[in-house]
C-alpha cells in the first residue's frame, strides 16, 4: 500500500481481499477512528480547557477518575452504540456489560476497550492511550459476560491509539500490525507505519523498579542479569502502558509488569490491556506471556480480571521466562 493513504483507503483496500466480507466491520472500525479523533482533539488539550483533573469519582478499578477518562469512556460510547455494528460492550470504566439501547440495531460484534489508559499521566503531559479489542458475538439471545470471556486467540482485531508527540493509531486483524498518524490539519489518520515488525531482541527494559521489594526471585534475578549481564539495556518506564509497549514495538525491548508478593496476578487487565497488546506484538513477531504461559491462550474468568503480562521482542521475552521458571 502506499504510505500517505487515509485509515478508510486501507480499510476497504483490505476488505476487497475478502469478496465475502459485508463490510460491517469496516462500518465498526470507521467509527471507531471517528471517536478516536475526538479525544485526540480534547487530550491534546487538555491544558486548555476545564476538563484537567479529577471528577471526584472512583471507577470500578477505585481508581479516580479523570474527566477525560470519563470523557473517553463516554465517547466511545455514544459514537459506537448505534452504528448497528455490536450487540455489546465493555469498558475498564464500566463494571457491567453496556447494552445497546433497545431502540438501535445489534451487529455481530463485541467491542472491549480501556478508554484511556495511564490517566494518572494526564496532568502532567504525558502520553496516554486508547486500547481496544474486537470480538465476534456468537450470542442468539441476550447478551450476557459470559460472552466476552473468550481466549485473546479469539480476537478479530485489536489495536490501540497512543495520543503523544502525535497521536498514532495501531492495529491487527490477523494480517500483519499498520501504523497511521492522525493529520490534524486534515483531520485524518494517514499509513504511516506498514507492516511493523518489532526487533527479535531488544535493547530496553520496561518495568516500575519501585516494586522491586515485591519481586520474587525469578524477576529480580532477571532485572540483575539486564543490568550486569553481558548486554547494555537502557531503563525506560512511562507508567503509561500504551507509550512503553508502542515504543518497545517500534524499537524492540521488553515490557513486564509481573506477578509479584504484592499484585499476586500482577495489575494489568487481561481482556483490554493484555489480550489487544499480546495480538499486536505476535503480529509483529513478539511474544507475550504471564512468566508461564502464552497470554492468547488464557481462558477468562471474570470481566476485569488481572493479568502478569511480560510483552515484547521475542528472544528478552523467552529469556524472562527461563529466569521465571528457575526462579
Ligand atoms: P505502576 C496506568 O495506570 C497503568 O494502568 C498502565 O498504563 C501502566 O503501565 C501501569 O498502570 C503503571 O503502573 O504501578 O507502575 O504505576
Amino acid at each position: 500500500m502506499t504510505l500517505g493513504i487515509t485509515i478508510t483507503k486501507f480499510l476497504l483496500e483490505e476488505q476487497r481481499k475478502y469478496p465475502g466480507s459485508t463490510g460491517n466491520f469496516t462500518g465498526l472500525f470507521s467509527d471507531l477512528v471517528t471517536a478516536a479523533k475526538v479525544i485526540s482533539r480534547e487530550v491534546n488539550r487538555a491544558g486548555l480547557i476545564d476538563i484537567l483533573g479529577s471528577t471526584g469519582y472512583k471507577n470500578v478499578q477505585g481508581e479516580e477518575v479523570q474527566k477525560l477518562d470519563e470523557f473517553a469512556n463516554r465517547t466511545i460510547i455514544q459514537t459506537m452504540e448505534h452504528g448497528g455494528w455490536l450487540c455489546s460492550m465493555a469498558s475498564e470504566e464500566c463494571e457491567d456489560i453496556i447494552p445497546i439501547p433497545d431502540d438501535y440495531p445489534r451487529g455481530r460484534y463485541l467491542l472491549l476497550f480501556d478508554p484511556l489508559d495511564g490517566s494518572s499521566n494526564i496532568d502532567v503531559n504525558v502520553s496516554v492511550g486508547t486500547i481496544f479489542s474486537i470480538l465476534r458475538c456468537e450470542c442468539t439471545d441476550k447478551v450476557s459476560v459470559k460472552d466476552f470471556l473468550k481466549p485473546g486467540t479469539e480476537q478479530v482485531c485489536a489495536g490501540y491509539i497512543v495520543y503523544g508527540s502525535s497521536t498514532m493509531l495501531v492495529y491487527t486483524t490477523g494480517h500483519g500490525v499498520h501504523g497511521f498518524t492522525l493529520d490534524p490539519g486534515v483531520g485524518e489518520f494517514l499509513l504511516s507505519h506498514e507492516n511493523i515488525t518489532i526487533p527479535e531482541r531488544g535493547k530496553i527494559y520496561s518495568i516500575n523498579e519501585g516494586n522491586s521489594r515485591y519481586w520474587y526471585p525469578g524477576t529480580a534475578r532477571y532485572i540483575e542479569h539486564l543490568k550486569n549481564g553481558n548486554s547494555t539495556y537502557s531503563a525506560r518506564y512511562v507508567g503509561s502502558l500504551v507509550a512503553d509497549f508502542h515504543r518497545n514495538l517500534l524499537k524492540g525491548g521488553i515490557f513486564l509488569y509481573p506477578a509479584d508478593r504484592k499484585s499476586k496476578n500482577g495489575k494489568l487487565r487481561l481482556l483490554y490491556e493484555a489480550n489487544p497488546l499480546s495480538f499486536i506484538v505476535e503480529q509483529a513477531g513478539g511474544m507475550a506471556s504471564t512468566g508461564e504461559k502464552r497470554i492468547l491462550d488464557i481462558v477468562p474468568e471474570e470481566l476485569h480480571q488481572r493479568v502478569p503480562l511480560i510483552i515484547g521482542s521475542k528472544r528478552d521475552v523467552q529469556e524472562a521466562e527461563r529466569f521465571w521458571k528457575e526462579g
